[in-house]
């Protein structure tokens, strides 16, 4: 709370500022009355209030409906209608959010994918319900899509195909393995681990898989013509 005088031309204005709103105070000193006036004139902080809750892709959000509301104080003295628009409402995938146009509280209607949209963008109207008149500057509200782990690791390709000289050094890189996963990047949905399921032929490892980036690198055993009799 901060309190100040200021004389000015005979007047003097106390300012109280309160953190919650503002309140302005006149109070006029005139030579011809000696009781001082006061004026007082309270201006609310006009502002959208809002407020939306993440959702969770692959399952039943509407529980926790309404996910988010809107509402300006214009509505003390207007007729207000509230809008959305964007993807999820009038863009693919259509219709996922609905607004109710008298209480401003926004619902989410079906399933969503964290993978088609991570982020919804919506874009919030309060317009005079009569002439239609914007009453608010457009507000976005953002609506994170929370991600499960509803994709596997896909590998690039089906076969990966490499070579390598006999007689090579240890640990001689000899290909990479790449991989993708469809989840949220950087989580643990999205980690992928790799590992050597089986070698043909058989017999002692011959190569050794990075776990972590998918590095095929050689075992210090490989001897081109012990493998050719392997396969044998
Ligand atoms: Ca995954
Ligand atoms: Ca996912």
């Amino acid at each position: 709370r901060i309190s100040k005088n200021i004389q000015y031309s005979g007047i003097i204005l106390k300012y109280i500022c309160i953190i919650s709103g503002l309140e302005l105070r006149l109070i006029e000193n005139k030579q011809t009355n000696k009781n001082a006036r006061w004026k007082t004139f309270r201006r609310q902080k006009r502002e959208w209030i809002k407020f939306a809750a993440a959702c969770r892709e692959g399952e039943d959000n509407s529980k926790r409906n309404p996910i988010a509301r809107i509402r300006s104080d214009c509505e003390e003295n207007n007729p207000i209608t509230y809008s959305i628009s964007g993807a999820g409402i009038d863009r693919a995938p259509y219709g996922i959010f609905v607004v109710n146009p008298r209480t401003g509280e926004i619902n989410i209607t079906s399933i969503v994918d964290r993978e088609m949209t991570p982020v919804f963008v919506i874009r919030c109207f309060a317009k005079h319900s009569v002439t239609g008149v914007d009453l608010e500057p457009p507000l976005e509200l953002r609506v994170r899509v929370l991600d499960i782990n509803d994709n596997p690791p896909i590998f690039a390709q089906t076969v990966f195909t490499g070579s390598i000289e006999e007689c090579s050094m240890d640990n001689t890189l000899v290909m990479k393995i790449i991989a993708t996963d469809a989840d949220e990047p950087n989580h643990l949905n999205s980690k992928i681990a790799f590992k050597i399921e089986s070698q043909e032929p058989s017999g002692p490892p011959m190569f050794i898989m990075n776990k972590y980036t998918g590095e095929l690198h050689l075992a210090n055993y490989l001897d081109r013509e012990v493998s050719f009799l392997l396969s044998k």
